[in-house]
């Protein structure tokens, strides 16, 4: 079998400095490069091989790829979507032009395989709320989600013009407690546990009742490695799956919290995200990654909340 080497782009953010770890256990460290727009922090200069990289530089991706005999790439760099409101044509550049160069580079050194996220913000105002299937009207209305549908008919039109192994995930909003977040509708549910942390009052910028799809970070880790592991054969999507977990609204998991740090307290103040949030799904139908690839969520809510209190005081200490 051939050696892997896996360049992630976007290691230092939410998703990418926890899929780097995992990724190192599963294929060594010296086989996972870690690169980021931001210098490295010591620690991550001790994990394994780093390269600071913009992510739409083609020439200097072209190099690390050379350099290392990459043969996978993981592109995680992304403007999400409330940061991407403030800045739409810088957020439509860094997310388009950086797929591009991947997949540009991927066709032309013949990469095995490559990863792409999209996420839940390619549905909008006019796709089904409950249970949203894989297919159906999309009519994104942020730049990220617009980004993120182009980014998916790009990452099917390389797969099946190129023979460009492309495979990706609609994550749902993730909820990690390892990073801060940046930018996105969802991160309220990461923020909450800070302020828990810290028993101060969290003011919620979504309403009480606003549902949206979530994932624990394990999952979404298991999701990931999992899709990159199946045979090509299984995978009927090539646009990217839906993948659903757990669905809560703010007042749900306030409540998950207070059960177990009754002082805790919430206000409610929706701002601009609240309109987002109110185009994006409540919820969604899994079932072809389930059937294809055999995904299946470990954590509901209390599991997680649970899990999260019990590892954050430590691993911010
Ligand atoms: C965001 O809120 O922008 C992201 C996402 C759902 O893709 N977390």
């Amino acid at each position: 079998m051939q050696t892997e080497t896996l360049l992630i782009i976007g290691a230092g953010g939410q998703l990418g400095t926890e899929l780097t770890a995992e990724l190192r256990s599963v294929y060594g460290s010296a086989n996972v490069i870690a690169s980021d727009i931001q210098p490295p922090k010591p620690e991550q200069l001790e994990e394994g091989p780093f390269e600071q990289l913009d992510a739409m530089d083609a020439q200097r991706l072209a190099a690390i790829i050379d350099q290392y005999k990459v043969t996978q790439v993981y592109l995680l760099a992304a403007i999400l979507s409330a940061k991407g409101e403030q800045n739409p044509k810088f957020a439509w550049d860094l997310n388009m032009k950086s797929l591009l160069n991947v997949l540009d580079i991927a066709k032309e050194k013949k990469l095995s395989r490559v990863y792409w996220p999209s996420s839940i913000a390619v549905f909008g105002p006019n796709s089904p709320v409950d249970n949203t299937p894989q297919d159906c009207v999309m009519d994104p209305n942020t730049v990220y989600g617009i980004s993120k549908l182009a980014g998916e008919r790009w990452c099917e039109y390389y797969f099946h013009k190129y023979n460009v192994d492309v495979r990706s995930l609609r994550y749902p909003g993730l909820i990690g407690y390892k990073t801060l977040p940046g930018g996105g509708t969802t991160d309220y549910a990461v923020d909450i546990f800070h302020k828990a942390l810290k028993n101060e009052t969290f003011e919620c910028f979504l309403k009480e009742d606003s549902y949206l799809p979530m994932m624990y970070m394990p999952d979404a880790i298991k999701a990931t490695i999992d899709l990159m592991h199946a045979p090509s054969e299984k995978l009927s999507v090539r646009s990217s799956y839906n993948v659903g977990a757990i669905s809560f609204s703010p007042k749900e998991i306030f409540e998950a919290i207070k059960k177990h740090q009754p002082s805790f307290q919430i206000s409610y103040n929706p701002d601009y995200r609240q309109k987002i949030a109110d185009t994006w799904p409540n919820s969604v139908d899994d079932s072809r990654a389930r059937e294809d690839w055999g995904w299946k969520p470990k954590y509901l809510l209390d599991g997680m909340v649970e899990d999260i209190l019990e590892n954050l005081p430590v691993y911010h200490s």
